[in-house]
C-alpha cells in the first residue's frame, strides 16, 4: 500500500489526541504533526479544510478524518 500524505492535527492537552500520539510512538509511526494551540494557521487550515475545529484530525491526502479511535484504525492498517 502506499501511504499517502498523512498530517495530523492535535492539542497536547487533549487525551484523545495522546491516545493517537501514543499509538504513534508505540509503532514508531512519523507523520506530520500540527499542535493547533501553537500555530494559528494550523488552527485555521483546521476549521477551514475540515470544517470544525476538534482533535484529533488526520489529514489523508488532504481529506479529514476526525475521531481518534477511526485514526487509529486506519493508521494501523497503513503501517501494518
Ligand atoms: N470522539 C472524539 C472526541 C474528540 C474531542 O472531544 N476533542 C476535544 C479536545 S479533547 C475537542 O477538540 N473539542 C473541541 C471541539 O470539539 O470543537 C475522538 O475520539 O476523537
Amino acid at each position: 500500500m502506499v501511504i499517502p500524505d498523512l498530517q495530523l492535527y492535535y492539542r497536547p492537552t487533549c487525551p484523545f489526541c495522546v491516545k493517537v500520539l501514543r499509538f504513534m510512538e508505540r509503532h514508531n509511526i512519523t507523520i506530520g504533526l500540527h499542535d493547533i494551540s501553537k500555530n494559528p494557521d494550523d488552527l485555521a487550515f483546521l476549521v477551514s479544510e475540515g470544517g470544525k475545529q476538534q482533535v484529533p484530525c488526520l489529514f489523508v491526502d488532504g481529506v479529514a478524518l476526525y475521531e481518534s479511535d477511526d485514526i487509529i484504525e486506519y493508521l494501523d492498517r497503513a503501517f501494518a
